[in-house]
């Protein structure tokens, strides 16, 4: 059984596969996911901002959570992202979680309305208490960061092992590191700075990216951790530029999509409000991928893939 111990380098946060009709695709799930752990990824991390969850209810949540588990079949570590602004609905995710035999779970603070600090101390309290899984706290811009302070408080209770830091203040890792107790595992959130967040010591990074581009990422990885810092500068310059074209084309979730489903893989749609593309804007948006692979000589295989077809 894998646990939250081996949940450690290259972890997409997977793609949720909706249908054109917006409905979760059970078969395209299935086959989304035998495609991403062909690679050496450290483990899964699911339903989170990537995986669209907040457009999704909780009976499609859970439905993904089994339907990837299933999959998986216990040879990596899956995370479930459990944030439900609700902490009613927040423990139902986890106590889920658990049962379909996740590695651990993880949450974005609640947010929307101002929560005070002692809010959000106690919507992650309860939720920790819920089940015995870890706890990872989910700290990104778009649910309003947490202070390095917070972090700290939140990394004393029980069942709390570690932070996913979607921040850009990286010196807020290794003070992070400083506070909490030993053993906290940090992750890097932030898909544009995976080279430095590694070079911090970070446990995995997590992030969109690597639903698409797993390779290139595990090139970074190493090349760090060989202490090769010209070729990890060279390689992480080369998916910033990848990243802006995603984020660029204003529909990122949707672009990851087009461009695995290029390359025959069956990533689906991003649903509303996200929008999809027109044809004539996925033919450039996937030739402009492909230039840029060529251009700067990546060899990626989703350009493989593409170019097969
Ligand atoms: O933390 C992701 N954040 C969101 C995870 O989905 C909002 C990142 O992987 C970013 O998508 C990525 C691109 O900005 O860094």
């Amino acid at each position: 059984m894998k646990t939250i111990l081996d949940f450690k380098g290259v972890i997409p946060a997977v793609l949720s596969v909706f249908d054109q009709e917006e409905a979760l695709d059970e078969k395209s799930t299935r086959a989304f996911i035998r495609h991403l752990i062909q690679y050496k990824i450290g483990g899964l991390y699911l339903t989170g901002s990537t995986g669209e969850a907040f457009l999704m209810n909780s009976e499609e949540r859970k439905r993904q959570v089994e339907i990837v588990m299933d999959e998986v079949g216990g040879t990596l570590p899956v995370v479930v992202h459990v944030g439900a602004i609700s902490t009613k609905e927040s423990i139902a995710l986890a106590e889920h979680a658990q049962l379909s035999g996740a590695a651990g779970i993880s949450s974005v603070p609640p947010f929307y309305f101002k929560f005070s600090e002692e809010q959000i101390f106690s919507y992650y309290r309860d939720i920790a208490q819920s089940t015995d899984l870890p706890m990872i706290v989910y700290n990104i811009p778009l649910a309003g960061m947490m202070t390095v302070g917070m972090i700290e408080r939140l990394s004393q209770i029980e069942n709390v092992k570690g932070v996913k830091y979607t921040g850009t203040a990286l010196y807020e890792v290794t003070q992070i590191r400083d506070a909490c107790k030993s053993g906290f595992q940090i992750y890097g959130g932030c898909d544009e700075l995976g080279s430095s967040n590694i070079s911090l010591g970070v446990d995995g990074i997590i992030g969109s990216f690597y639903n698409c581009i797993p390779d290139l990422y595990l090139k970074i990885w190493d090349a760090v951790k060989h202490s090769d810092v010209e070729s990890a500068t060279k390689l992480q310059h080369k998916a910033l530029r990848i990243i802006m074209l995603g984020i660029q084309s204003g529909s990122m979730m949707a672009c990851l999509k087009l461009w695995l489903r290029h390359a025959g893989i069956p990533a689906g749609y991003a649903r509303r409000p996200f929008t999809n593309f027109t044809e004539d804007e996925e033919t450039s948006l996937v030739q402009a991928l492909l230039d840029l692979d060529k251009e700067e000589a990546i060899g990626l295989d989703i350009a493989k893939l593409i170019n097969e077809r």
